[in-house]
């Protein structure tokens, strides 16, 4: 089931996407399969989220239409900080409309996104030409693109057939897909990276339909790769020490399921 594969040696298979080689070994380097998160609006706080938690993570992720204050600057300080602490920024843009609108809102725009997220995601609802779309920006820069196959959200939609067409679209367009955002592990190809949101030291949920896991659940129960904790890391009262718990937890989940 590849479940005992490392990420080291899942970074040298020889159909690797370059990207998603660079996330496995800077997961296995830093031992972390930590994403924070970053869900806040203000681009100052987001900045010091990046640099002081930058050491514990594998990669950041962002919401950049919430910050009320973007700028250009603001990406370049970002990409410096991502240099600095060796992690990969995700913007969770979830692309969903036809192949040439998302070619525009993925290069242009206030957020250029293309020109300082090394992720992007992407819903496959309208069929494989928003990864066209994507891909014919992001493929010539190195970027990399996951496809949305289950959210952690209740009600979500995205269930049973959906999720064959999602592994199609994958396959299909491997030169920039990179892996999936999804609740567990949906294929046994070791080349795609699978990330999972809805994660908290405690399961349950938020008010507006989040369910949480715990990372031990979503690692080793469900077999996903990487943990994606917002809230639990950003509402602690010590957020260096929180995101310190999740690596450890995300990591030694890891390792208990590489041991068996
Ligand atoms: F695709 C998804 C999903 O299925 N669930 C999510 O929660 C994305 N997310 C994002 O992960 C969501 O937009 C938040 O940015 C983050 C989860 O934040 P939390 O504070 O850990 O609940």
């Amino acid at each position: 089931q590849n479940l005992q594969l490392s990420y080291a040696d899942r970074a040298k298979l020889p159909n690797i996407h370059p990207l998603a080689s660079k996330l496995l070994k800077i997961m296995e380097d830093k031992q972390s399969n930590l994403c924070v998160s970053a869900d806040v609006t203000s681009s100052e706080e987001l900045l010091q989220l990046a640099d002081s938690l930058g050491p514990k993570i594998c990669m950041l992720k962002t919401h950049v239409d919430i910050l009320k204050d973007y700028t250009v600057a603001f990406s370049q300080k970002l990409q410096v900080l991502a240099k600095k602490h060796n992690f990969l920024i995700f913007e969770d843009r979830k692309f969903a409309d036809i192949g040439n609108t998302v070619k525009h809102q993925y290069e242009g725009g206030l957020y250029q996104i293309s020109s300082w997220s090394h992720i992007v995601n992407a819903h496959v609802v309208p069929g494989p030409g928003v990864v066209a779309g994507l891909s014919a920006v992001g493929k010539a820069l190195g970027r990399g693109c996951l496809l949305i196959a289950q959210m952690s959200s209740q009600g979500s939609l995205n269930t049973g057939e959906y999720i064959n067409t999602v592994l199609k679209m994958a396959e299909d367009h491997s030169d920039f897909v990179i892996g999936f955002i999804c609740v567990s592990k949906i294929t046994d190809k070791p080349e795609f990276i699978h990330m999972t949101p809805g994660v908290q030291m405690q399961a349950g949920g938020d008010m507006l339909g989040q369910q949480y896991s715990t990372p031990e659940e979503v690692i080793h129960n469900h077999g996903s790769d990487v943990i994606i904790v917002g809230r639990g890391v950003l509402e602690a009262p010590d957020r260096l020490k929180a995101a310190e718990s999740y690596r450890k937890s995300g990591w030694d989940a890891y390792t208990k399921r590489l041991s068996q």
